[in-house]
């Protein structure tokens, strides 16, 4: 048994549940609470219990918990809700000196407004921030990858994750896509400029923007605006995405394909990935998907499975790329195993472009393979 588990078990209730739900988290559920306070004081028993020198064995280690409190049904009702307040209640914890805290209202953001979403792409709010992805086999960096920010005095608004279904709910997704595709072919074309070399530029697109009659037709304006040929931009559209769009998505990436762009599956391993799709989307390359990637040394299946992918799609004459890499055991690891380009927080942050302009890898400098 995990260790933490063994220690949370001697102090909590029989009544009481626990149950790994992460790489070092863990769900605690206390039925029957007479009140908050006694949830806080069993808080506070794990907090002393952990504040001992845990023996794993080969050594003594020292644990730092966070824990966070939500109670039911004063704080929310459902499992969905619970879970996801006691998440952001934990997130809180880390940052306070007790290492407890208890879900408040005002720890949830406030939701967005749709009109705000609007003027902020209107007025220019929104910021493409740049991605680098390198060859893992010579450390260059080889493209960047544009994601959409939402600023609003140097805090973030909202993440894409947040905003694009939002987006694609308003009908707002061909104007957000339409900004997106001219801002990231114009920092290609001072990419190019400042630094003399032509990185491929990789932009996320959501499919229902592809249905848009003319979308095709602007893209092209737009890359002809900034003199970038569509064989330097890879078009990167997720795997479900894809399987719930029609006939007509299919249609437009084959003509994408045709007129040079690069097409990249996004996401790979996570969403509907069946051949039939595989068999009909005109890929370049294939991203896999960071859950996948940080398992990789820990996890032999994720590691035949992140394999497997790579084999797939070489079979396919296209290219892999590693998300999410945020260590260099885990870059070296791939680099072994074949993948041809990664990119995560071990290797470089998303960054506004005045920030990546200053990376000397840019600029194809000594390459560094271990960041
Ligand atoms: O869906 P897509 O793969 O395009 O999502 C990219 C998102 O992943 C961006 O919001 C970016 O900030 C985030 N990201 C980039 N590198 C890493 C990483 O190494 N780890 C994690 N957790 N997220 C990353
Ligand atoms: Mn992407």
């Amino acid at each position: 048994m995990h260790r933490a588990l063994e220690v949370s078990r001697a102090i909590l209730r029989p009544v009481d549940a626990i149950e790994r739900v992460g790489d070092a988290e863990f769900l605690i559920v206390l039925p029957q609470l007479l009140s908050l306070e006694h949830g806080m004081l069993a808080a506070a028993r794990l907090q002393r219990a952990f504040s001992e020198p845990i023996d794993i064995g080969v050594r003594d280690v020292l644990a730092r918990i966070a824990i966070g409190l939500v109670l039911s049904p004063d704080h929310g009702s459902g499992a969905e809700t619970l879970l996801q307040r006691v998440d952001r209640a934990c997130t809180r914890a880390v940052g306070t000196i007790s290492g407890i805290h208890t879900w408040r209202a005002e720890d949830e953001p406030p939701p967005i407004a749709l009109a705000s979403l609007q003027s902020a792409i209107r007025n220019n709010q929104l910021q493409a921030w740049l991605q680098p992805i390198i060859d893992l086999r010579s450390g260059a960096v080889m493209a960047v990858e544009s994601l959409a920010r939402w600023l609003e005095e140097d805090t973030t608004v909202a993440t894409p994750d947040v905003f694009v279904p939002l987006a694609e709910q308003a009908s707002l997704i061909t104007p957000l896509t339409r900004w997106s595709f001219n801002v990231s072919a114009r920092h290609a074309a001072r990419i190019a400029v400042e630094t003399g070399r032509d990185l491929k530029i990789a932009i996320n697109l959501s499919p229902h923007a592809l249905t848009e009659r003319a979308m095709i037709e602007q893209m092209l304006e737009s890359l002809r605006l900034w003199q970038i040929e569509p064989e330097r931009v890879v078009l990167e559209v997720t795997e479900t995405a894809v399987m719930q769009e029609s006939e007509l998505v299919i249609r437009a990436l084959l003509r994408l394909r045709e007129l040079g762009f690069g097409i990249a599956v996004d996401d790979f391993g996570i969403g509907n990935a069946s051949y039939t799709y595989l068999r009909r989307v005109p890929l370049t390359e294939i991203k896999i998907d960071r859950s996948f990637v940080v398992d990789i040394v820990h996890d032999p299946r994720a590691a035949k499975l992140v394999q497997s992918m790579i084999q797939l799609a070489h079979a396919l004459d296209g290219k892999v790329v590693a998300e999410g890499i945020e260590s260099s055991i885990v870059q070296q690891r791939l680099c072994d195993m074949g993948c041809d380009f990664g990119q995560g927080y071990a290797i470089g942050w998303p960054q506004p472009i005045d920030v990546l302009l200053q990376d000397p890898r840019l600029l194809g400098a000594a390459p560094s393979i271990t960041p």
